[in-house]
């Protein structure tokens, strides 16, 4: 079926983090209805998507919400039944690795068998030929890489209890598209950031530390690995990846990434330096102070607690195939991405009501 003669209706899991809140904007500014599932928490769990819910009285409304949990069959099911999408997007999971570490039976049963419930649900509903599936894997999967930099075809070793279930999220997706003949696509995708970030992960726990000691509210951050290194793009520009990859006529996986990898270090330096926070970051070392003022305060300091059991020391992406076959680039410098960053949360700082914690 051509693309104009779809009906234009996503289903996308996970609304309500970092890669739903961008997709969505996307998909609504592309004329999508778009239904998200959330989780019923008991604090709001929205705040990403404020900006763009509509009340679904009004008669044109395009934004639905309903409540569902990946870890609940019946559930996916139903609401897979009645908003009947033309594409999925499943972007929900237990997606931090360290946490996995503490919950990895959970992690293994949202991340891994969540992916089987919802492919299982396109099956049983009978939609293996009108319902497109994205599913979200991750540059976790090389984990101790194999190769340099990584492509579509380098061999997976993952290297924690998160990566482990992806793989076998990336597997079963892949065997679905093969027997069942869903048009199913994989995304590996390399870390993506921005003001959107989920305040635990590194980037956005470095720059929203750099603001609040910026304006005198933090004292000190701590860190774990300072030496490990990513290729960070720009989440904004991945969510379009995404979308693009079921616009082909044929699915296939795909690797997204800059290209460009970045120690943590690196971007610790450059988030003080927009914050305007003096900090001797001379030579590669810190000593065990941590890293200093000329005054003799120490601003950053290594935690051994947020060590990995396992860690991932080098990610860098080779994303050639998306670029010939989906004409897919990034256009975001790291360099601008942490100024971004940094920007967006002095200004969350300087707001009084914004800055307890
Ligand atoms: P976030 O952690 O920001 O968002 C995760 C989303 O999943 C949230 O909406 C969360 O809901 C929801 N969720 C978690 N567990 C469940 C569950 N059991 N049932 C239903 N919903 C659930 O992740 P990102 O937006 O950064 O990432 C999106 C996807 O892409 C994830 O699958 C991630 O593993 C993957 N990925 C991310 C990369 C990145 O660099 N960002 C790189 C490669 C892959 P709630 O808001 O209630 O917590
Ligand atoms: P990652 O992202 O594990 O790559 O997974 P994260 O930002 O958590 O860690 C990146 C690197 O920074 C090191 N690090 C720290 N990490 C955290 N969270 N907190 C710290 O204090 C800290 N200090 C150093 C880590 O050890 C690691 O080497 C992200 C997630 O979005 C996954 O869902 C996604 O699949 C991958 O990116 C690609």
């Amino acid at each position: 079926m051509s693309l104009s003669e779809r009906r234009k209706v996503a289903l996308i899991t996970g609304i309500t983090g970092q890669d739903g809140a961008y997709l969505a904007r996307l998909l609504l500014s592309e004329g999508y209805e778009v239904h998200g599932m959330r989780r019923r928490s008991s604090s709001f769990n929205t705040g990403r998507i404020e900006d763009i819910y509509q009340d679904p009285h009004v008669p044109d409304a395009r934004f639905f919400l309903h409540y569902g949990d990946l870890t609940d069959s019946t559930n996916m099911i139903r609401i897979v039944q009645e908003t009947q999408p033309s594409e999925i997007y499943n972007l929900a999971a237990q997606s931090h690795v360290a946490v996995s570490f503490e919950t990895p039976e959970y992690t293994a049963n949202a991340d891994g068998i969540g992916t089987l419930r919802l492919l299982e649900a396109i099956r049983i509903l009978g939609m293996e030929n009108k319902t497109r599936f994205y599913q979200a894997s991750t540059s976790e999967l090389y984990g101790l890489a194999q190769e340099v930099p990584q492509r579509e075809t380098t061999p997976f070793y993952p290297r924690s209890p998160y990566g482990a279930a992806k793989l076998y999220a990336y597997w079963i997706t892949v065997n679905y598209r093969e027997a069942y003949g869903i048009h199913a696509s994989n995304g590996i995708l390399f870390n993506h950031e921005s003001p959107l970030r989920g305040e635990t992960f590194v980037t956005r726990k470095i720059t929203r530390a750099a603001a609040a000691i910026a304006l005198g509210r933090q004292d000190k951050l701590f860190l774990g690995n300072l030496d490990a290194k990513r290729d960070w793009g720009h989440a904004r520009e991945y969510a379009r990846g995404m979308w693009m990859m079921l616009q082909q006529d044929d699915p296939d996986d795909y690797v997204l990434a800059t290209g460009e990898t970045t120690e943590v270090r690196q971007f610790v330096r450059w988030a003080f330096e927009d914050a305007g926070i003096p900090v001797d970051f001379r030579g590669d070392g810190i000593n065990e102070k941590g890293y200093c003022q000329a005054t003799g305060k120490c601003l950053i300091e290594v935690d051994p607690r947020y060590f990995r059991p396992t860690e991932v020391d080098l990610l860098i992406g080779d994303p050639s195939k998306a670029h010939q076959k989906l004409g897919w680039r990034h256009e975001t410098p790291v360099r601008d991405l942490v100024r971004e960053m940094v920007e967006s949360d002095l200004a969350k700082a300087r707001q009084p009501q914004l800055t307890v914690d």
